[in-house]
């Protein structure tokens, strides 16, 4: 039996914590052979505490084999302490006639804090990924705080947009999930992100001449997938969590799975046109337990550009409202 690794997840009481946890302690993000203590952070208020020990109680009465521990904090050094994965999914939400840059400035504060904890008391391998939003720019904030942990140990999400990109091209084409390959997010998760549709194949042969209606390609489906956050809202009431929580272990997974080819967020370094110092969704390819390189030399057409340069526009806006953040 392996030893267990300690998972931090914040926000543990909120909705995507409820569809996460479950995942996590049955193995599907880190294995069948990998056991796990799950290390619960939530804000110091009672009823929050409240329902995080519900929460604890079903894993609890789910008698899962591989989760040897349950800690419920509002404590970050103790949630965070000895973490080898922590997973930042608590964030404070937009509020009604709240403006981006204030959500910016609040959410700043708690990713700024949990930055500078993460690498005092987390493991010599810790790593993270961020959800809670704006994800790519939180996660900036937090890797700013770093004096330990090296910038590319701080990923954020798009994995979700990602996968939202490769259903809707699959029921397009009339196909399996699975035959839609090399799908990959460009830029914020935001609406603005660009799902790179040029580089994607279908069955082996390229999206655009499988579906064949780059009208569509271009409008509809990067519509779609760029504002279908606020379409499940409108659905659901809620935001997406089963979705986001599934597109989490799918984000771990397949950076603990060398030889996966993924959309994730990490520091651009100038990539693909990038500001250098955002945090951008980018495809990757992982190479080592939780270690990645970004895929170089992708060819992206005039209209690729175009959309590349708009995500990068706000997210380099993102960090100017940031600025006096970081470092
Ligand atoms: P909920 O409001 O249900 O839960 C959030 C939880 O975080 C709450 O229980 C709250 O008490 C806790 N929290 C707040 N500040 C905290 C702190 N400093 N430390 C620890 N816990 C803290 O939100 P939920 O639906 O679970 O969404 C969580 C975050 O994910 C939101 O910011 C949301 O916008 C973001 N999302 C990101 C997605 C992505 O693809 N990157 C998609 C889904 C989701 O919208």
């Amino acid at each position: 039996m392996k030893s267990p690794i300690k998972v931090a997840v914040t926000g543990a009481a909120g909705q995507i914590g409820y569809a996460l946890l479950p995942r996590i302690a049955s193995g599907a993000m880190f294995g069948p052979d990998q056991p796990v203590i799950l290390q619960l952070l939530e804000v110091p208020v009672e009823k929050v505490m409240k329902a995080l020990e519900g929460v604890a109680m079903e894993l609890d009465d789910c008698a899962f084999p591989l989760l040897q521990g349950i800690v419920l904090t509002d404590d970050p050094k103790v949630g965070f302490g000895d973490a080898n994965w922590s997973l930042l999914v608590g964030a404070k939400p937009r509020g009604p006639g709240m403006e981006r840059a204030d959500l910016l400035k609040d959410n700043g504060k708690i990713f700024t804090a949990q930055g500078k904890i993460i690498d005092e008391v987390g493991a010599e391998n810790a790593r993270v990924a961020v959800v809670g939003n704006p994800a790519n720019t939180n996660c900036m904030i937090a890797a700013s705080k770093a004096r330990r942990l090296t910038p590319d140990r701080f990923t954020a999400m798009v994995r979700l947009d990602q996968n939202r990109a490769r259903t809707q091209l699959a029921k397009k084409a009339g196909v399996q999930t699975t035959d839609v390959k090399d799908i990959f997010i460009f830029g914020n998760h935001s609406p603005t992100m660009f799902p790179a549709f040029g580089l994607a194949t279908i069955s082996g042969k390229p999206v655009v001449e499988v579906i064949n209606d780059d009208a569509w390609l271009q409008g509809p489906f990067c519509e779609t997938v760029g504002k279908r956050g606020a379409a499940i809202i409108a659905a659901r009431g809620a935001s997406s969590a089963a979705s986001a929580a599934s597109s989490l272990v799918d984000h771990v997974r397949d950076l603990t799975t060398v030889g996966a080819v993924h959309s994730v967020a990490v520091k651009s370094n100038g990539l693909y046109g990038f500001d250098p110092e955002v945090w951008a969704g980018l495809p990757v390819k992982t190479t080592g337990h939780g270690e990645y390189e970004v895929l170089t030399g992708l060819e992206l057409d005039a209209f690729a550009k175009s959309k590349i340069e708009a995500t990068n526009k706000e997210l380099s806006d993102e960090r100017a409202m940031v600025a006096d953040m970081l470092g």
